[in-house]
């Protein structure tokens, strides 16, 4: 099977493209990717001999659709993904994540390709702090951020095209990943290299928010179930019951690494910030038999916190703008 993973520098495509390289080594790869400021090469480096790696625009057709052509499947990962640029500035997610996912949908149409479309947990908005109910297929969808609400928009039109053209599509709704390769910007590597540079950890708000953990690999070891066994047209969501409240995630992290587990600040809440995230993984353990690797939380993360520590050169780069930006937003 030849498949193109579009997003492939980022942070949860890197990781898919390691684990396909890996678990799958018959299949060729090539990677679509615009390297935006969250796209980074080096996440491929130790894949670089064994994967043809492409430049561009998943929203430029030229460039989509002889891609597209020459291969079997699209795993479609390329994204704007980060909630509170979102907010600060909303256009790049209204085109990368909805025109782009369209130009892929006219290729993959075009060609009679597969497609599965990498989406999040956050379409469905979010659940009670007390509430027992977890997000199904059957969940309305209810987006809150610009970025949520464009990765809404991308399901439909995913929807809308198996539906009225056939195309022969899946769509996963994953919860918050965490692991290896992960943009400085994202909650968990941004705490770690804060502490790592002697700086206290920042909770949004009271850290009464709470997220629902996966590692990235078990996230991407579902999405490849998902490609090459699940039921064209259906939406399977991607959970590994880890629901964590942010303070919790902060003290963990901060005695995982010698520091005492009060050692962080709280700062001005998120605009629309996203109560709770949870996920009913039911139809992804039943039909495909899938179950997560990394069941301790703590576990995974103590080995995310050795995977910074032991690649500085890799998020130090990013690490003052990102911070920057964060201070423009009093964050
Ligand atoms: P990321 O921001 O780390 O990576 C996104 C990648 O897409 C980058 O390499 C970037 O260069 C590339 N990209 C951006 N715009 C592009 C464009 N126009 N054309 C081509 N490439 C472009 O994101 P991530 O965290 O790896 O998320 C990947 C996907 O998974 C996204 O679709 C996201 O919505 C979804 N998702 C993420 C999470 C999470 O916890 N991170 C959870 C569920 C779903
Ligand atoms: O410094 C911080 N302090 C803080 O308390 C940051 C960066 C975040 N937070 C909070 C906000 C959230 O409650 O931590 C939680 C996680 O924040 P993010 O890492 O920004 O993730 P989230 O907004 O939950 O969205 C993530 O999961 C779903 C991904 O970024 C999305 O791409 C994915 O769809």
């Amino acid at each position: 099977m030849h498949i193109v993973v579009t997003g492939g520098a980022g942070f949860i495509g890197a990781n898919f493209v390691h684990h396909v390289v890996r678990e799958h080594p018959g299949t060729q790869v090539t990677v679509l990717d615009a390297l935006t400021y969250a796209g980074d090469r080096r996440s491929l480096d130790p894949v670089a001999d064994k994967i043809t790696f492409v430049t561009g625009d998943v929203a430029d057709a030229a460039t989509v659709d002889p891609l597209v052509a020459a291969a079997d499947a699209v795993v479609h990962f390329a994204a704007e993904s980060h909630n509170d640029n979102s907010l600060a500035q909303p256009w790049p997610f209204v085109q990368t994540n909805v025109v782009g996912t369209y130009t892929l949908l006219e290729a993959v149409r075009k060609h009679g390709r597969r497609l599965h479309h990498v989406s999040t947990d956050e379409v469905y908005g979010d659940l009670e702090l007390d509430d027992p109910a977890k997000f199904t297929p059957e969940t309305a969808y209810n987006p809150s951020s610009p970025y949520s609400s464009t990765k809404a928009a991308s399901d439909m039109l995913v929807r809308a095209w198996v539906r009225s053209f056939g195309v022969a599509a899946t769509i996963s709704n994953c919860s918050n990943n965490y692991g290896p390769y992960q943009h400085v910007e994202k909650f968990i590597p941004r705490q770690v290299t804060n502490v790592i540079d002697g700086v206290r950890p920042k909770l949004y708000g009271t850290g009464a928010n709470v997220r629902d953990w996966i590692h990235v690999d078990d996230h991407n070891a579902a999405v490849w179930q998902v490609l090459t066994r699940g039921q064209v047209g259906q939406t399977y969501l991607i959970g590994a019951d880890g629901e964590v409240d942010n303070k919790t995630v902060v003290e963990t992290l901060l005695e995982l690494m010698g520091q005492p587990s009060d050692a962080y600040d709280l700062v001005s809440d998120r605009p629309g910030h996203d109560l709770r995230y949870a996920i009913d993984a039911t139809r992804l353990r039943d039909e495909l038999g899938w179950t997560p690797k990394y069941t301790s939380f703590r576990d995974g993360l103590a080995a995310t916190v050795d995977w910074y520590r032991a690649n500085e050169a890799w998020w130090r780069p990013q690490k003052n703008a990102t911070e920057a930006k964060y201070a423009t937003l009093g964050r």
